[in-house]
């Protein structure tokens, strides 16, 4: 059985039916939060951290925290969906909104694709018009508090509306450009866009990742 049947056949518990309709095919919900990465959480001095936007803009900008800090701030409550198959409904984000970024740094897009940049060389490619919504966020804080240095602090993307790994957390750079470039996981076998309501899981076959991944994983 190839991976994409083993997938259609496993049992998914029942959910509230009045919750069922934001719960996509294939997920399973979860209360806890779990902790997901490749490689080391990186260690930040506030004082030297910054984010770059460049690429195709009419000018790039490098941003220091204070800065992004003292823009618009939302509070935005989402569910968010894993590739490996958990949800979390109603999680509390606060920071501010892409579009308010933008406009508040002054960013002319001039491209219809974005490559997000991680600490550690981590990426994920996006269409600019999957950034540019009333629900996307750069993210500080959690439930009130900031985020913990595993969930992506100091500053985390969250793009509620594609599987969570487009989410990119402790997010340095905002990269322009013209062509939909695979990102990291994107170059390891999993779909170029990632909606989770049409399972857009992988690009092909065979991943070296089982389904019950996340079950082994930190919590918190
Ligand atoms: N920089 C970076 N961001 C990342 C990842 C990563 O490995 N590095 N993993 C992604 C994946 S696959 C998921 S599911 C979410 C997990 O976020 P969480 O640990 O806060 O649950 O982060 C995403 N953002
Ligand atoms: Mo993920």
């Amino acid at each position: 059985m190839n991976k994409a049947d083993r997938i259609k056949r496993m049992k998914v518990p029942a959910v509230d039916p009045a919750l069922a309709k934001r719960l996509p095919p294939g997920q399973v919900l979860t209360e806890r939060f779990p902790i997901l990465h490749e490689g080391e959480v990186p260690v930040y001095d506030l004082q030297t951290w910054t984010l770059r936007v460049f690429g195709e803009v009419e000018r790039e900008v490098t941003l220091g925290y204070e800065e992004i800090r003292a823009m618009p701030q939302s509070v935005l409550t989402c569910d968010i969906h894993c590739v490996t198959r958990w949800s979390r409904f109603d999680n509390r984000f606060e920071g501010v909104r892409f579009r308010d970024f933008l406009k508040a740094a002054g960013i002319v897009p001039k491209s219809d694709y974005v490559m997000l940049h991680g600490d550690h060389g981590y990426t994920a490619n996006l269409a600019l018009s999957d950034l540019d919504r009333d629900d996307v966020l750069l993210a500080h804080s959690f439930d009130g508090e900031p985020l913990t240095d595993k969930h992506g602090w100091p500053l985390r993307m969250i793009v509620p509306h594609l599987y969570f790994w487009k989410s990119v957390k402790w997010l340095r750079g905002i990269e322009f450009t013209n062509e939909n470039k695979p990102g990291f996981w994107e170059q390891n076998g999993f779909h170029l866009n990632g909606d989770p309501f049409r399972e857009e899981r992988f690009s092909g076959e065979a991943l070296p990742i089982p389904e019950d991944e996340w079950e082994k994983k930190e919590f918190d």
